[in-house]
């Protein structure tokens, strides 16, 4: 061996095998005992009102057993009826029925339909759902507390805010999931529902747990051999692992599927054949699976099939589904995102934005009752900052439910800490002011503000075989808050993230803090360095939409774009003079974002074209808030891992080890993007930095510079994905060596090594100083992040190691070798220097500036 092991492998010593994840934040970890004295009287016996293994109630007694097993360590029997009589100490858990038919009336009739009522009195314990899902549900609740140590007295009746509260899953047939980063499917593979479906079952688990009372398993891009006699069985087989847990499945429709599948001529949904097609699948389906949610529909989108292909509406689309599902009690999720992806980007007004509402507004009113349209929550397509997509106004007489995404597209993949639900909030909390009156997104969704019966959430997961489901541990908060929040959208974003940090990493006070901390600030810091004021998330969209890629929002027809020029930046989407999109809104609001004055900062340039000199209502200009910005992004950044690190010791080791690493990869990569968005706009305006930071690193070296054997300068696409716009690689299966020599003061330094690490092999890479090793690693991110890899030197694939600590005397050697591997050659960008005693001394603010490594 010519180098020994790395820190970051070093990292796991000491540790005994952690917590994977995979009970999320249902873990039932054993109480601290100072809480667990607060339980003066526990309960001793589970009373459950139904008996048959399958059903929820029945579930809720099991789990009862086992929360508090593990909360309180006492191991209660659970007796059902008809042997029991409900006894003083007792946990109860059934239907309202149940209960009245054993027990006489209980006054409850505030209860709708999934809500539940919770009594605890003195250790005697009752828990009535309206339905068995209900009971299901005030259990989980009753864990919920109990968990955290919450044993007071209670009487609480807990509705939902809507009745929708559903998941969607992109996974395809063959097993994998569009934009899923936690590995494959749970659900299929080769084609087929798998045989094992016990992570179905945890799954179900961990939704019923929020409420969550439906999923779609296929992706909205849908498959039409889902409706071959062998899938439709294997649905069945889904549906009744998760049936105990209240969830129902519904399914995404590939609109041509009677063509694709049916060998008809024709998909036209006006066609007396294909709805004698539509009509059997669907009574075979629900054959199978009699309580069958409904389906799930993506039509004339990014290429799918669709309606208009015959000149037929949307609605005529829905409704034939609506017909089909409508006798077995089923929905129709219809999806608002619906647009051109082959826009004529020059033309000014072809503005994506627009769309939902130019393609649905004149349908209110035709969609039959059974229909939901299902809309993102911001006009194009969950970016890092969006208004509230206008059609929430646009379509009073039609059901509408939100889609959110827990997945992290367009924010970091969940390589990246982003805690979503305070951007969540904005748009739910968000009053769009209709005809002059109070409505808010959520009370729309909800079917409160036009009095409609049907509404609610979508939330698009994409767990996968990861027995951290998402990938990342952190990630979870946001399955978390988006259940909770469907639930009751008036909760606070950081209550519910405090929740499941005590359910999920337990009750020391440190941990508590450090975790809030991080994640309340991971999204502005993940919006000020991806791309702010409105801009969108500044990724590569013809590619992954994982790292810095500002360049391809513009010149092609996907419509995500920046209008970026020389001299002006922003989409002008006022009335007067630009799409006119901010007259989509209902006036009051359209006059706000029509007018730059009383427009936002922070969507300023959503609505408005300005020269990079224009002053926003901070003072500052465009051009150097977006510098300050993404420097000050990108130094909170840094922050999260030494703020995770301070919790060694009080967070298991498997999941500490697993979070520590990619807060590090975090740290790394928003530098990546830090650089990549300052140094185009720079190269593009001309405008200089201020404070002097973009393009000027005096503490770094840049690979080109070094003396270089193997390694030869190449340029990275896009070129401001590199520092100096030039980096250095080997050939493929070749060798590179670099060296410098160092002539920085004498001190301890901080050397972060910036490298690009693409998939096609794992890459192997020493740094020596003065030919003592310092760091042996390897490019095998693949292997360790499940995030969109990609397979060229770009902003996706640059990345950083940092050693910590190094005492460095000026005329010392550096050198990096690297060894290609497979199809992966090995590359270099630069090396930086921070000195550790500068860092340690400067305060956030003072360290942002100073980063200019
Ligand atoms: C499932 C975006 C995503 C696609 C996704 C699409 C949609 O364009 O990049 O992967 O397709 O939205 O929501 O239908």
């Amino acid at each position: 061996m010519w180098i020994r092991h790395g820190i970051l492998l070093a990292f796991s010593a000491g540790f005994v095998a952690g917590e994977n994840g995979l009970n999320g934040w249902l873990r039932y970890a054993s109480l601290p005992e100072a809480q667990r004295q607060q339980a003066t009287s526990i309960p001793s016996v589970i009373v459950a009102l139904n008996s048959t293994a399958t059903s929820p109630v029945y579930v809720a007694a099991q789990e009862l057993q086992a929360g508090i097993e593990g909360v309180l360590g006492v191991k209660l029997q659970v007796l059902h009826e008809p042997e029991i009589t409900a006894s003083s100490l007792s946990v109860l858990v059934g239907t309202v029925a149940a209960y009245t038919s054993k027990h006489g009336a209980r006054n409850i009739s505030s209860l709708i339909a999934d809500g539940y009522w919770l009594s605890v009195k003195a250790g005697s314990v009752i828990i009535l759902g309206q339905n068995e899902r209900g009971a299901l549900y005030g259990a989980f609740e009753y864990l919920s507390r109990i968990s955290q140590g919450n044993f007071a007295d209670v009487d609480v009746v807990s509705n939902p805010d809507a009745p929708i509260r559903w998941v969607n899953q992109w996974d395809n047939l063959e097993g994998t999931i569009e934009r899923g980063y936690a590995g494959p499917s749970i659900f299929f593979s080769d084609g087929l529902v798998v045989k094992n479906l016990t992570r179905v079952s945890q799954y179900a688990r961990l939704l019923a747990s929020l409420g969550i009372n439906a999923i779609i398993p296929n992706n909205v891009n849908a498959n039409p051999n889902l409706l071959t006699a062998e899938n439709i069985e294997g649905l069945g087989r889904i549906a009744d692992t998760m049936r105990p847990y209240g969830v129902q499945v519904g399914i995404s429709l590939n609109f041509a599927s009677p063509e694709r599948l049916g060998g008809l001529k024709t998909f036209d949904p006006l066609d007396i054949m294909v709805v004698k097609w539509w009509t059997e699948k669907t009574e075979a389906l629900y054959k199978r699976v009699p309580d069958l949610a409904g389906y799930l529909v993506k039509a004339n989108s990014e290429g799918q099939p669709g309606p208009l292909t015959y000149n037929r509406t949307l609605a005529d689309a829905a409704n034939l589904f609506a017909r089909a599902v409508q006798p077995f009690g089923g929905i129709v999720m219809f999806r608002a995102f619906v647009y051109n992806h082959l826009a004529d980007w020059t033309v000014w007004e072809a503005d994506r934005a627009n769309a939902a509402v130019e393609f649905f507004k004149h349908l209110d009113g035709k969609f039959l009752d059974n229909v939901v349209v299902q809309i993102k929550y911001g006009p194009i397509d969950f970016q890092v900052r969006e208004p509230a997509s206008p059609l929430f106004a646009n379509i009073p007489l039609t059901n509408t439910a939100i889609e959110l995404q827990i997945t992290q597209e367009y924010l970091g993949q969940q390589s990246h800490l982003v805690y979503i639900a305070p951007l969540w909030k904005e748009i739910l909390d968000f009053d769009l002011k209709v005809d002059g009156k109070p409505s808010a997104v959520r009370d729309i969704v909800a079917g409160r503000r036009f009095n409609k019966k049907l509404g609610g959430y979508a939330g698009v997961v994409n767990v996968g075989t990861n027995t951290s489901w998402l990938g990342s541990h952190l990630a979870m908060s946001n399955l978390y808050a988006y259940g909770r929040l469907a639930w009751n959208p008036k909760q606070d974003a950081q209550a519910l993230l405090q929740d499941w940090i005590r359910l999920s990493f337990g009750h020391d006070r440190s941990v508590l803090d450090t975790i809030t901390k991080i994640s309340m600030e991971s999204w502005p810091a993940y919006e000020n360095y991806s791309g702010n004021l409105g801009i969108q998330t500044l990724t590569d969209i013809l590619y992954t939409h994982f790292g810095p890629g500002p360049a391809s929002q513009d010149n092609n027809g996907w419509g995500q774009w920046t209008r970026a020029t020389n001299t002006h930046i922003g989409m002008d989407r006022t009335m007067s003079n630009g799409t006119g999109n901010a007259g989509q809104y209902p006036p009051e609001v359209a006059k706000a974002y029509d007018n730059i004055e009383t427009t936002p900062d922070n969507l300023v340039l959503w609505f408005h074209h300005v020269p990079y000199t224009h002053r926003l209502h901070s003072g500052k200009t465009v051009i150097q808030h977006f510098y300050d910005a993404h420097y000050k992004g990108a130094a909170t950044a840094q922050t999260f891992a030494p703020a995770w690190e301070s919790l060694r010791g009080k967070v298991d080791a498997q999941r500490f080890d697993e979070v520590l690493f990619r807060l590090r990869y975090q740290a790394g990569h928003s530098i990546v993007w830090r650089d990549s968005i300052c140094s185009f706009y720079h190269n593009l305006s001309g405008i200089p930095d201020e404070a002097k930071r973009v393009g000027n690193h005096p503490w770094r070296i840049q690979a080109e510079a070094m003396a270089l054997t193997g390694f030869k300068p190449t340029g990275v696409t896009p070129p401001e994905a590199a520092s100096n716009f030039t980096a250095v690689a080997t050939v493929k299966n070749g060798t590179g060596e670099a060296v410098a020599t160092l002539n920085f003061p004498d001190g301890t330094y901080d050397i972060a090594i910036a490298y690009y690490d693409i998939v096609g092999g794992r890459a192997h890479y020493g740094a020596f100083i003065n030919e003592d090793p310092l760091l042996e690693w390897y490019g095998d991110l693949e292997d360790r992040l499940g995030h969109a890899f990609s397979e060229k030197l770009d902003g996706h694939s640059a990345t950083r190691v940092t050693i910590t600590n190094v005492g460095i005397k000026k005329g010392d050697v550096l050198k990096i070798i690297g060894l290609a591997n497979g199809n992966e050659t090995a590359s270099l960008d630069y090396v930086a220097f921070s000195r550790r005693e500068l860092l340690i001394r400067k305060s956030l603010r003072t360290y942002s500036l100073f980063i200019t490594t």
